[in-house]
């Protein structure tokens, strides 16, 4: 069994709302490491990595703290790369969502060394499909996935060795109720597999997973870019942008166990829980609930 290594980047400069920079903590707090090491794995927590306060200023041509979200994902970047080098699984602790462009450069860039083949689970109420171009906020929480697909400002692209870090084909997006009005021409002209939450309600989770797992072999690494928001705020009432509607507690359980089924989970982000807009820490242990069924915890196995 491999080994986890706790990645915290405690910041909100990509976000919309300050808090989400203490979402390491919350996790923490919540017994992260506790829980997993409960089912059998050796984590070590790296503690939290260092980077710029947030400014909090308007965006500069399109793009909202841009120095900083890049110094961020820098830091980022070289932490995951360690941890994977070292054949860990790396576990990012955000933060907010822009974070997964270090996070998932890194991945890919060990990817291509490993000749694996790499996939992407996006759980998300939001593509963060954005660019500087057609963001309505500048926010760059937002814009991840343009930035992963090589349509980002030139500091945030190229990363992992290709001006894409990723293919579209290599990305599913799951529990989707909110795009842009410019994202939704961004998702057709890039070709994106979006499971929207109609598609979630017309086939389910159970066949919704069947299908973005399909092609999952012994060489397939999956990345899970886990953001909370992608759960009801009703569950999940501590992140900066809650839409609701989101898959049921037992849906998302499913969706996890799924993944832990292919044995191929090699690397994770959980992001943008907001601690400052938290019931009692209930979105971090909802959180930990859900990191324990991605790694292989089940009702009747160990
Ligand atoms: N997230 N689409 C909105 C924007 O400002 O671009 C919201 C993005 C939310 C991002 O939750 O990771
Ligand atoms: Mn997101
Ligand atoms: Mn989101
Ligand atoms: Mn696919």
């Amino acid at each position: 069994m491999k080994c986890i290594s706790l990645i915290g980047a405690p910041t909100d400069v990509g976000a919309s709302v300050r808090g989400a920079g203490m979402g390491p903590d919350a996790l923490r707090v919540a017994g992260v490491a506790e829980a997993l090491r409960g089912h059998g794995y050796d984590v070590i927590d790296r503690g939290n990595l260092a980077g710029p306060p947030n400014p909090w200023q308007q965006p500069q041509q399109g793009l909202r703290h841009l120095p900083e979200v890049v110094a961020w994902n820098r830091a980022v970047f070289e932490a995951v790369a360690t941890s994977l080098a070292l054949d860990q699984v790396p576990l990012l602790m955000g933060g907010d969502h822009c974070l997964a462009i270090g996070s998932i450069s890194a991945v890919a860039r060990q990817c291509r060394q490993e000749r694996k083949n790499l996939r992407v689970v996006w759980l998300d109420a939001h593509t963060d499909v954005n660019t500087a171009a057609i963001s309505p906020s500048g926010n760059m929480h937002g814009m991840p996935v343009s930035c992963l697909l090589g349509h980002g400002p030139e500091d945030l692209v190229g990363w992992s060795g290709e001006r894409a870090a990723i293919v579209a084909d290599a990305l599913d997006f799951i529990g989707i109720r909110s795009v842009d009005a410019d994202e939704k021409l961004a998702i057709r002209q890039l070709g994106l597999q979006v499971f929207d939450m109609r598609h979630i309600d017309e086939h389910g989770m159970r066949n919704t997973m069947t299908e973005v797992l399909q092609d999952v072999d012994e060489d397939t690494h999956i990345h899970v870019s886990f953001d909370l928001d992608c759960l009801d705020p009703l569950d999940a009432p501590g992140v900066g942008t809650g839409v609701r509607g989101g898959p049921t507690y037992r849906e998302m359980q499913l969706c996890m166990e799924m993944i832990a089924d292919t044995g191929r989970l090699g690397s994770l982000d959980v992001v943008e829980i907001n601690p400052a807009l938290d019931v009692r820490n209930r979105t971090a242990e909802l959180a930990v609930e859900f990191i324990q069924s991605l790694f292989g915890a089940s009702t009747l196995a160990r």
